[in-house]
């Protein structure tokens, strides 16, 4: 009624507000650059950021929005590593009655515990990916090896979930290995090493396909190593469209990769202050664009254009 809408609209527009951002980590470039985007978005509106990294562990991060739960913040931010185990915090801040948005990643929990979600809609990423190797393949038979995301994480399931329905009518394609490389490119390199002496040396594989560009470069690597041509010998397709990839692609090692925008934060504090100032209801869930680049998309320009965004 009337009287919540006067207590939720005292709060002044988002200049002066105070946002706990729960942040995983910096697995990935597309993170870090999610992480300086967020500050620039907080800096241009006056709200003043307090920014936590879990270092990719769940503990740490309801330790963190407890910490922004007993500070009193106006709201909280949470990238929420995995899909579970939310409930209980995403219950203590409401019961603390401060908003929480969701960014880049979901929860398996009732929508109540959360004012919105901004992220991408993963299973479509999956299904760029996948209906762009159907495209570049044709009926020639090819064994796919897949580097997953975290394990648990939305995107991970969902990644695979939308690449799988994508290849699921055209038999000479399949995923030979899958295995996870947690989103960095450390463990994308190691474990394409390990794909390559379990395919004969590569020659058995036609294509890689990873969750994110951080594993593709790993990957790329590895692949280098072992004296094949990434790009040509083994096909190459990521997600996230982070500067490397459009650096692999203008040196031909890299295919196709399906874009995440860094900046989930704008949306986010939008639909916050018009949450705070009139008590509007965003949608529960604001979908980011994805769109395919390929090498016919100016990856050197794409390069230079991207360096500035924050990466
Ligand atoms: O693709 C990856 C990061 O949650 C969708 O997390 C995000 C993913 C992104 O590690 O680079």
């Amino acid at each position: 009624g009337a009287s919540m809408i006067a207590i939720c609209c005292t709060a002044a527009s988002a200049a002066g507000l105070t946002v706990g951002f729960s942040q995983i980590g910096s697995e990935s470039g597309w993170r870090a650059a999610e992480t300086s985007v967020t500050k620039q978005e907080a800096e241009k509106r006056g709200i003043t950021l307090k920014f936590a990294d879990a270092q990719q562990k769940q503990e740490n991060q309801i330790k963190a929005i407890r910490g922004f739960i007993a500070q009193g913040v106006n709201a909280i931010l949470v990238a929420p590593v995995v899909a579970t185990g939310w409930e209980q915090v995403l219950g203590e801040a409401k019961d603390a009655k401060i908003p929480v948005i969701l960014l880049d990643r979901g929860i398996d929990a009732s929508k109540d515990l959360y004012l919105t979600s901004v992220a991408s809609d993963q299973v479509k990423e999956g299904s760029v990916a996948g209906d762009w190797l159907v495209k570049t393949v044709g009926d020639k038979p090819c064994r796919v090896v897949e580097l997953q995301g975290t394990v648990g994480s939305t995107p991970a399931i969902n990644r695979k979930k939308g690449f799988e329905e994508a290849i699921a009518g055209h038999k000479n394609i399949s995923i030979a290995r899958s295995q996870t490389g947690d989103f960095t490119r450390s463990k994308g390199k190691e474990v394409m090493e390990g794909f390559l002496k379990a395919e004969n040396g590569g020659k058995n594989i036609c294509a890689m396909y990873a969750h994110n560009d951080d594993m593709a470069v790993g990957a790329i690597q590895a692949i280098k190593d072992a004296g094949l041509k990434p790009g040509k010998d083994i096909l190459v397709v990521s997600i996230d469209a982070v500067p490397d990839i459009f650096q692999a692609m203008a040196a031909g090692e890299a295919n196709a990769t399906v874009e995440l925008t860094p900046n989930m934060a704008g949306p986010a504090f939008d639909a916050l202050d018009a949450y705070l100032k009139s008590g509007k209801q965003p949608e529960k869930f604001i979908i980011t664009q994805s769109k395919l680049y390929t090498p016919a998309d100016d990856p050197k320009g794409e390069y230079e254009r991207r360096k500035g965004l924050g990466y």
